[in-house]
């Protein structure tokens, strides 16, 4: 039955339930919608596509999710705004931005807390990736088990390769929004500014900043290799997306489609990290082929600046003995 307006139907007198007047007949029971702030190539938005997808075909159509990628809906603090309030149904967040309205969830970007990707997993998969979705849902929002990967952290520059914290001095580097990366960059002597990617390239392009700092996966899908000369591998975090659901809108969600969607979002967040490790492997000498000039930093003197800024003393007070220690259970003793 081809559609009729509201009016149409009224007039006709026909008395039909108000779902059949809102709704085509074919149409899914749910429609949702997922973002995120990700170029529509990175291996995130695919695997989140391939989810969506087997959602929808195990679901015979009932559950629809829409992919806006790119921040299509606008930005980090955008989105985060509209999936507390239910305009958007799902969401892909750093922990480190999520930290503005969930302060312990930046604990995994302490500067240099895990050694590698064991480390890392050990810990999301683990205790400190319960004790942070414990707190996500203190604060009304569902994050589901497994954490997708960001990845190891990597500075580029415009100007000058980093070598050491010297180099660092007065620098004008952009960051994400987020209280932990202003205070790392701060406490390395730089001169961090706070700006969502929706906005990254564009600042670097027109030189209000002459650096950033982010994984080997974005730099190259996000393109950054084009406006930027150095690439400094200084592994000075980890950093993970949660995937994030409004409550009241995952809830609405019959107990068979909550799982379905759990169970295939996760399977979509392993799968990512398989491809993110593949790329870090070889996209060293992709960005070196694309124009940039890499350097391999030693670690130990920017862990000795932010040790002797105060800066591992200043975390642990404001995160607490118990989640500190969460953390130091994996990674060993930080300081
Ligand atoms: O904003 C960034 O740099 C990004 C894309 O890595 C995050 O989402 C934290």
């Amino acid at each position: 039955m081809p559609l009729m307006s509201r009016r149409t139907l009224l007039a006709a007198g026909t008395a039909l339930p108000a779902c059949a007047i809102l709704r085509p007949a074919h149409a899914a029971e749910f429609s949702y919608k997922y973002a995120s702030n990700l170029p529509v190539t990175h291996p995130l938005n695919i695997r989140a596509q391939e989810a969506v997808d087997r959602i929808k075909t195990a679901s015979s159509g009932r559950l629809e999710i829409k992919v806006f990628p790119n921040n299509q809906l606008g930005s980090d603090t955008d989105m985060l705004g509209q999936l507390r309030n239910g305009a958007l149904e799902f969401f892909t967040l750093s922990g480190l931005i999520l930290s503005t309205f969930v302060p312990p969830a930046s604990i995994n970007g302490v500067g240099f807390a895990f050694k590698d990707y064991d480390q890392v997993w050990k810990a999301m998969d683990g205790p400190v990736g319960t004790y942070v979705r414990g707190e996500i849902d203190k604060r009304g929002l569902v994050a589901f088990e497994k954490i997708w990967d960001n990845g190891f952290r990597q500075i580029t520059t415009s100007t000058r390769p980093i070598r050491t914290p010297d180099d660092l001095a007065g620098f004008k580097i952009r960051v994400p929004v987020s209280p932990l990366w202003t205070s790392l960059f701060q406490d390395l002597g730089a001169g961090p500014t706070s700006i969502n990617f929706s906005e990254v390239y564009s600042a670097l392009q027109t030189r209000i900043v002459d650096g950033q700092e982010n994984p080997l996966a974005i730099i190259e899908t996000a393109k950054l290799y084009e406006v930027q000369k150095y690439l400094s591998m200084t592994n000075h975090m980890w950093d993970g997306y949660w995937f994030l659901a409004n409550r009241r809108a995952f809830e609405r969600l019959p107990k068979d489609l909550q799982d379905l969607t759990r169970t295939e979002f996760n399977r979509s967040a392993v799968e990512e990290r398989t491809d993110v490790a593949a790329m870090n492997g070889s996209l060293g000498d992709t960005l070196k082929g694309q124009g940039m000039a890499v350097n391999q930093p030693d670690p130990a003197p920017f862990r000795d600046k932010l040790r002797k800024a105060g800066f591992y003393a200043d975390w642990k007070a404001k995160y607490g003995e118990q989640a500190w220690s969460t953390l130091e259970s994996v990674v060993g003793t930080l300081a």
